[in-house]
């Protein structure tokens, strides 16, 4: 043990703890100023080293601050199952981010080990896959993090190189379930399973809408564009242009293009224009784990009609019930989890498809928890990041249908159906949302449906909503309940908020602290565009007022 503390000691030394700041491991991780989180990556090298000590498997880290700017950085940590780390353990994380001085944390790191049972110094090895995307300070922050992972006595770390979040999480899975994958393993999954699907689509039906071979994809200047060139490289069946794919001279990572501008701002992003009229189009984030699709509207200065998160859960839960509906022997219970943000349309749309909808507060981890309760957990947030689960026991059992299928009956619709849907479950990442699988998984949905992206469009008619952050002095005055859709604290505001959505027809209204930026964020939804922002304008006047702020889109 005297080793495992001077080892500490010393490291802890090198990161000292920036002045006057605190971190928390918020929504999604530890996030600041990339110049700033030297000591908090080095941390969070320690706590994944401890995590998979704990678990006697391998864990994952990832720099990246996701959807942020370009001066951002952040880390997160990723399970054995390739999961967002166990919510239990975050408040030791944000004890060891603050803890002031390389004593305090060694002290912190002993006592947290005693207490958890965590074989520290017994000779038990641990290993911690890492990765990070494309931003400036990734590369020195990498550093910190093996440092810190390199001060635990037995931790390997082995460096994955620059990867989408999604990828990661991937990898985690795959080398605790036996398999040692790498990249080129994931591109050639995706791409397997993406033909494989597309080769299972019906041949018999006759009412197809033409389904353009085009997508543009914008690749919010980030990481995942790159990835997406190289999949593509093994695709035929789609011409795919990507565009802000972080090469020289496109543009800075997130700024003016990438899911989250083009979902909350809804215009098109950067580098798209009006010879892109009638396009499907695509828009990653900048780690890639969200995905939403566009289309230009002509003669409306790059407005966009958008098709979110939402709306491709829909797509997902829609094909997944019409392959089970075709399955009698394959009983499933499907569950779809949505947090607030979700459009009031999409949740009666969905709920009108017999399945039942839970809701989770902003941020896959609460989502994901839900979704594994179910033998098909299906969740998206609006902003477009989710997945599709499947429970080991619905796994084995189609994996036992879809073989006697196959061998009885082969080509049968129901075999068809029974390997569509094991398709599904290689093609998608069940670890995390990740925009590649999931852009995959609709092309060959909509495939496999025929179906135009107009059609796909008119699945429902989203209520029109605005969504504004406002900038406060402190956003962790703010506490919600209610998976986020009600103030707790200051009570006065929740009053506020209840006479001003009363106002409208269709009014919805919550706001929430983000846990990646420093604002408070304000959702409404009304019957018309106008009512929306209006009610969306009135609520950021009441959090300006009691909170002190500066009200932004
Ligand atoms: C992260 C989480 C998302 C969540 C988002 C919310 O996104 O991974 O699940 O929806 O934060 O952000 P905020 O709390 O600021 O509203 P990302 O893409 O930045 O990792």
């Amino acid at each position: 043990m005297a080793d495992q503390l001077s080892l500490l000691l010393d490291s802890a030394e090198r990161f000292p703890l920036p002045n006057g700041l605190r971190f928390s491991y918020g929504t999604s991780g530890f996030r600041s100023d990339g110049s700033v989180l030297g000591s908090t990556v080095h941390r969070a090298g320690i706590v994944a080293a401890l995590r998979s000590l704990k678990t006697g498997s391998t864990v994952g880290l990832v720099i990246t601050a996701s959807h942020n700017p370009v001066c951002d950085n952040g880390v997160k940590i990723a399970d054995p199952d390739g999961s967002m780390m166990d919510q239990s353990w975050e408040p030791f994380a944000n004890a060891l981010a603050n803890a002031p001085d390389p004593n305090s944390l060694a002290q912190l790191v002993l006592q947290f080990a005693k207490d958890e049972e965590i074989p520290l110094g017994s000779g038990q090895s641990a290993e911690v896959l890492l990765a990070r995307d494309t931003r400036p300070t990734g590369e020195t922050l990498l550093e910190a993090a093996k440092q810190g992972i390199s001060s635990i006595i037995g931790t390997v770390a082995i460096d994955m190189g620059i990867l989408t979040t999604p990828e990661l999480h991937w990898m985690v899975r795959c080398w605790n379930n036996g398999t040692k994958a790498t990249e080129s393993d994931y591109f050639a999954q995706l791409s397997n399973s993406f033909r494989s699907l597309m080769e299972l689509a019906p041949h018999d039906n006759l009412n197809f809408d033409t389904v353009e071979k085009k997508l543009i994809v914008d690749g919010a200047n980030g990481v995942g564009g790159s990835k997406l060139e190289e999949i593509k490289k093994n695709i035929t069946s789609l011409e795919i242009d990507v565009r802000n794919s972080g090469k020289e001279g496109e543009g800075l990572l997130n700024e003016g293009c990438g899911a989250d501008f083009v979902q909350k701002e809804k215009f098109a992003p950067c580098g798209f224009s009006l010879s892109d009229l009638g396009i499907r189009c695509a828009s990653l984030d900048g780690d890639a784990d969200r995905l939403v699709f566009f289309r230009l509207i002509p003669n409306s200065n790059n407005k966009i009609e958008l098709v979110d998160g939402d709306k491709i859960l829909s797509l997902f839960a829609i094909f997944i019930q019409e392959q089970l509906s075709l399955l009698e022997e394959l009983p499933a219970r499907l569950g779809v989890v949505q947090t607030a943000y979700a459009n009031g349309a999409a949740t009666d749309y969905i709920k009108n498809l017999g399945l039942e909808v839970i809701f989770a507060p902003t941020g896959v981890k609460y989502l994901h928890e839900k979704a594994l309760e179910y033998d098909i957990g299906l969740y998206f947030e609006a902003n477009g990041h989710g997945t599709i689960l499947f429970s080991k026991e619905f796994l084995s059992q189609l994996d036992s249908v879809n073989r006697e299928l196959s061998s009885k009956f082969p080509g049968s619709k129901k075999q068809r159906a029974a390997s569509r849907l094991v398709v599904v479950t290689q093609l998608i990442n069940q670890a995390v949302g990740d925009a590649l699988s999931g852009l995959l998984l609709v092309e060959a949905i909509l495939h496999n449906k025929g179906w135009s992206f107009q059609k796909w469009c008119n699945l429902y008619q989203d209520l029109p909503s605005r969504q504004l952050k406002v900038k406060v002095a402190d956003r962790t005055a703010i506490v919600t309940a209610d998976a986020e859709t009600r103030v707790v604290k200051p009570a006065a505001l929740q009053e506020l908020i209840d006479i001003e959505t009363a106002k409208y027809t269709h009014g919805r209204c919550f706001v929430r602290p983000s846990g990646t930026e420093d604002v408070v964020r304000i959702y409404a939804e009304a019957a018309t565009q106008d009512s929306a922002d209006s009610l969306a304008n009135s609520v950021a006047q009441h959090v300006n007022h009691i909170l002190g702020s500066d009200i932004k889109t």
